[in-house]
C-alpha cells in the first residue's frame, strides 16, 4: 500500500511495524473484548520534510471522547511543571494590559488554572468532555471542541485575537497540522506566540523509548520538523528549551516571521540533530533493531520471573504500556495485574493484552516480588513514593533506556 507523508505528501515507507494495536487508552470490560478495534502501528520517517510519524491512525473521535482515560493531575510533578510553565509564559509573553491565552488539549485544567487564579483571560479547547468537565471544577473556562480553523474562527468572534496559544503533549496528537497552523494564524494577534512542548524525537531515539509511539502520538517531533511545518504558514521558530518531562520533551516557541528575535538555542538544537543523524533513514533502521532487542530482553526477564515463581505486577496503566504489552505479547500469564491511580481505568482490562487494572490501594495491600515500571517517565516521583518497596526486598523491572532490574 502506498502511504503519504501527512505533512508534505511524498511517499513514505514504514521502517517497522509494531503489529496490530488497540486504542492505547481503550480500557475495557470483558463484554467488549470481541468488539475491540485494532489498527496497524507502523512508523515512518519522511526524508523530504524530516517528520517522524505513524502512517495509520484511528479517527480522533475513537480516541478523544466522553470517556477519555488520561487525567493530567495523576502526576503531582506534572502539576508543578505546569505551574512553572504557565508562569514562564506569563512573564515572557503576556506583557500587554489585558492578555488572552488559549490552550489546546487543556485536559483537566492543570495548566490553565494557573492563569485562572491570576484572573488572566483564558480559554481551554478540549474535545474529551469528561476531562473538560473536570477542568471547570477548577474555574477553568473550557470549550469542548477539537482545535481547527473553524474553532479558531469561533474563538476570535467571541473573545477577539489571542496573545498566546499554548499547549503540552497535544500538537503531536493532531493529524492535520495544516489546519492547526491556519487556525493559529487566524487566532493570534500580530505579536502573538505559539508555545508548545512535546516528547522529543532525539530523546526517544537515544533511549529506545519506543513506547512513545502509539495511536495518539501521530508525530514525534524534532526541532527541524517543527521549523519546517510552521514555516509554510509564516511562522518562525524563535526558541527551543529541552524539558525533562515525559522522559525527554522539547518546548518550542514560534512567532510570526520577523516579529521577534531568534534565540541561539534554535541553531544549537538543529546542530545537535544533525550531529546525531536524526535526518538520516539509517538512524531509524538502527532504532528498529534496538526495539527488537528490547522486546527480547523484556520477555526473557518476565519469563525468568515466572519460572522462578515470582509475582510481577505492573506499575501504572499508561498509554505507553499498550505499545509495550501488545508488541511484546505480554498478557495476564506474565503480569498479575496493573496498579493505577485513575478511577476510570480501575476494574477494567488493559487494551489488547487484557490484564486487569486494579486500584493503587490493592497494590499497597501486599507488595509483589517485582514491579514492572510502565510510568518510567515519572520514575523520580514514583521511587520517592515507593521507597519501602526496595527496602522490603522488592525489585523493579525497567525497560527504558535498557531492560534492567533495580534492587536495593
Ligand atoms: O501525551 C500524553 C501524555 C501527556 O499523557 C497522552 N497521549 C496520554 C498520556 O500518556 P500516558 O498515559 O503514557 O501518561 P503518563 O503520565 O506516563 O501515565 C499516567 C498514568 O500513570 C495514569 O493512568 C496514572 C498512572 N500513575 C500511577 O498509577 N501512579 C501515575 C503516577 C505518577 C503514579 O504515581
Ligand atoms: N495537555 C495535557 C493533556 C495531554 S493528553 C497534558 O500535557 O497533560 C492530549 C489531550 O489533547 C487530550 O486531553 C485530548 O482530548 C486533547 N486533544 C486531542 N486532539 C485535540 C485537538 N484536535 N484539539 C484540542 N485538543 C485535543
Amino acid at each position: 500500500m502506498k502511504l503519504n507523508c501527512r505533512i508534505c505528501e511524498v511517499t513514505v515507507q514504514p521502517f517497522m511495524s509494531f503489529g496490530k494495536m488497540p486504542i492505547a487508552n481503550g480500557f475495557l470490560t470483558p463484554k467488549d473484548f470481541d468488539k475491540e478495534y485494532f489498527y496497524e502501528l507502523k512508523p515512518g520517517f519522511c526524508e523530504n520534510c524530516l517528520t517522524f510519524q505513524i502512517l495509520e491512525q484511528p479517527d480522533p473521535e475513537k480516541m478523544f471522547h466522553q470517556n477519555y482515560a488520561f487525567f493530567s493531575r495523576t502526576s503531582r510533578r506534572m502539576v508543578d511543571h505546569f505551574k512553572a510553565y504557565a508562569d514562564w509564559v506569563k512573564n515572557e509573553y503576556l506583557t500587554t494590559s489585558n492578555p488572552f491565552v488559549v490552550e489546546i488539549g487543556s485536559n483537566d485544567g492543570s495548566m490553565l488554572e494557573n492563569f485562572s487564579k491570576k484572573n488572566i483571560r483564558h480559554l481551554g479547547i478540549e474535545p474529551s468532555s469528561n476531562v473538560a468537565e473536570e477542568a471547570r471544577k477548577y474555574n477553568v473556562n473550557t470549550s469542548c471542541a477539537f482545535f481547527n480553523l473553524t474553532t479558531a474562527e469561533k474563538i476570535v468572534s467571541e473573545y477577539g485575537e489571542a496573545d498566546a496559544l499554548i499547549a503540552a503533549n497535544v500538537m503531536c496528537h493532531i493529524p492535520d497540522l495544516h489546519e492547526v497552523a491556519q487556525g493559529i494564524d487566524h487566532l493570534l494577534n500580530s505579536m502573538g506566540v505559539v508555545v508548545f512542548e512535546e516528547p522529543y524525537l532525539g530523546d526517544m531515539i537515544k533511549n529506545t523509548a519506543y513506547d512513545q509511539i502509539y495511536d495518539e502520538h501521530v508525530y514525534i517531533f524534532s526541532t527541524r520538523s517543527v521549523k519546517n511545518i510552521f514555516s509554510k504558514y509564516g511562522f518562525e521558530l524563535i526558541e527551543v528549551k529541552p524539558q525533562p518531562t515525559h522522559g525527554g520533551s522539547m518546548r518550542y516557541v514560534l512567532a510570526r516571521n520577523e516579529k521577534r528575535s531568534i534565540s541561539k538555542s534554535v541553531e544549537k538544537q538543529l546542530n545537535y540533530e544533525d550531529e546525531n543523524n536524526l535526518h538520516l533513514k539509517g538512524t531509524y533502521d538502527l532504532f528498529r533493531e534496538r526495539c527488537e532487542l528490547s522486546r527480547k530482553n523484556l520477555i526473557d526477564i518476565l519469563q525468568k520471573q515466572k519460572s522462578n515463581g515470582r509475582r510481577v505486577v505492573g506499575y501504572a496503566a499508561t498509554s505507553k504500556s499498550t505499545t509495550v504489552l501488545n508488541y511484546c505479547s505480554i498478557g495476564p500469564d506474565l503480569i498479575d495485574f496493573i496498579s493505577d491511580t485513575t478511577p476510570i481505568k480501575q476494574g477494567k482490562y488493559s487494551p489488547g493484552a487484557h490484564i486487569p487494572i486494579l486500584s493503587y490501594e490493592e497494590l499497597r495491600k501486599g507488595y509483589p516480588d517485582s514491579l514492572l515500571l510502565f510510568a518510567w517517565n515519572h520514575k523520580t516521583e514514583i521511587m520517592e513514593k515507593e521507597f519501602s518497596f526496595l527496602e522490603k526486598g522488592g525489585e523493579w523491572i525497567v525497560y527504558v533506556p535498557d531492560v534492567a532490574l533495580i534492587r536495593k
